[in-house]
């Protein structure tokens, strides 16, 4: 064991949780709804996790998984529909109606709003979250009695389970605890988005996606108070660069709208990300299962993130309830099988949305009216705006593939 003192505190759960971002905590829930224990490890104090903005845009099978997960009664009075989503380019405003087009829309609700319900609902459960843990570690992922040690309150700690879900994200300890059995797919993009939270009133009900020349700017409403809105900048882009009124300003010309239409409220927070597109396969090694942007990130232009993370969960939860309910192997086996169709099919539609709207820089006014005919071939024939539409929406739900129908 590779821990530098000894072990103080032993302890023992079915599935030991990497990870208290969406992916874990809904996994912990979907499991205690199946009557299989977990503990959930992670690195950030309780009001850190509950205070990160990030995704916003949930398809329609995440909103039902969530409900189905007993987590679904803010969201249903509080979560913003989105019948359809807007586009503006060469000064035309364009919408797509979702609902017509494949009779689903999605739903804006935070993503700081998902996990605060979470756990919510997992300590009322008695649920063990262990915020703070650091130090985490992997042991005997190729044995059946894996474990993952850590420290907490300066003691440190050693966890016994059955299966590990590595569902810390990005730049977690699960994935390069097996980096020799993966092969990783990686596509970085030359450009990031700067966003922000702000008090300002909607400029419009529903997600504007703009595709100027100076580079994408993208409107959400998360309230009839709040916006959140974005502008493509360097992927090292200087956040000092940008005062409030640069920001506004750039937003008011890439969104064409006059200085009334978009009120420059209050900041609540500002912030650069990097656009990365990346996948490791397989998403499993022995007992250990990668789950949500541990395994894949996605450029956030499609909003698939999120989505793509709970139907890992569901996929998961399901194998785990057959594993427990039926001594059935199989479903735990294929995962990494039947879950990576799904996660390229999220990565093919985030690349060519990434690819549509923004400034891509090297490609010239050549690369430009390739994006102009692709945005006009979406409004001039039905059937490409019913493919966007299935895409951006996501497909419907598989009832096999959620733990509670
Ligand atoms: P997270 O959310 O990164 O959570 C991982 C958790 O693991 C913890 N952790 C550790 N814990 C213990 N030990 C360690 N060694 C640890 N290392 C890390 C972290 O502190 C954290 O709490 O991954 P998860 O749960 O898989 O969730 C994925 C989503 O967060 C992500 O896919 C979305 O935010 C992506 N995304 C969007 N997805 C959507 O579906 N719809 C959207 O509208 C959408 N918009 C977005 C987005 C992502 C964005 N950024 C920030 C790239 C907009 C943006 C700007």
């Amino acid at each position: 064991m590779a821990t530098r003192s000894p072990i103080q505190h032993t302890a023992r759960t079915q599935v030991g949780i990497v990870g208290a971002g969406p992916s874990g905590l809904l996994l912990s829930q979907l499991l205690q709804l199946e009557g299989i224990s977990s503990v959930v490890l992670e690195t950030r104090s309780r009001a850190r996790v509950e205070s990160r903005v990030r995704a916003g845009q949930l398809e329609p099978a995440t909103v039902k998984v969530l409900s189905q997960a007993g987590v679904g009664t803010r969201l249903k009075s509080q979560g913003l529909p989105q019948p359809g989503v807007v586009f503006h380019y060469e000064a035309q405003t364009r919408r797509l109606d979702l609902e017509k087009l494949c009779g689903r829309s999605v739903t804006i609700y935070g993503q700081r709003e998902v996990v605060r319900d979470l756990v919510a609902a997992r300590l009322s459960a008695g649920g063990n979250i262990i915020f703070e843990a650091s130090q985490v570690a992997i042991h005997g992922l190729d044995t059946s009695n894996p474990a993952l040690s850590f420290q907490h309150n300066d003691q440190n700690h050693l966890l016994h389970c059955d299966f590990i879900a590595g569902c810390d994200g990005y730049h977690g300890v699960c994935r390069p605890a097996i980096a020799d059995a993966l092969r990783i797919f990686e596509c970085r993009h030359p450009f990031g988005w700067l966003g922000i939270l702000a008090e300002a009133p909607p400029i419009s009900p529903e997600v504007l996606y703009s595709c100027h020349e100076r580079g994408l700017a993208l409107f959400s409403m998360r309230s009839p108070q709040i916006s959140r809105l974005y502008l493509q900048c360097a992927s090292d882009e200087d956040l000092h660069q940008w005062s409030d009124e640069r920001i506004w300003d750039e937003l008011r010309l890439r969104l064409d709208v006059r200085a009334g239409d978009l009120t420059d409220g209050r900041i609540m927070e500002k912030s650069v990300v990097r656009m990365r597109s990346f996948v490791a396969e397989p998403m499993q090694h022995g007992r250990l299962f990668l789950v949500g942007d541990a395994a894949h990130i996605v450029p956030p232009s499609a909003a698939k993130g999120l989505n793509l993370a709970v139907a890992d969960v569901c996929s998961l939860a399901r194998g785990l309830e057959r594993f427990y309910a039926a001594d059935d192997e199989r479903l735990l086996r294929d995962y990494s099988k039947t879950g990576l169709p799904r996660v390229w099919e999220g990565q093919r539609f985030s690349q060519w949305m990434t690819r549509l709207l923004h400034n891509l820089g090297d490609g010239g006014p050549f690369d430009r009216r390739i994006q102009l005919a692709e945005l006009d071939r979406v409004f001039c024939s039905e059937s490409a705006a019913a493919c966007f539409a299935e895409a951006y929406v996501g497909r419907p739900m598989d009832a096999k593939e959620w733990t509670h129908p």
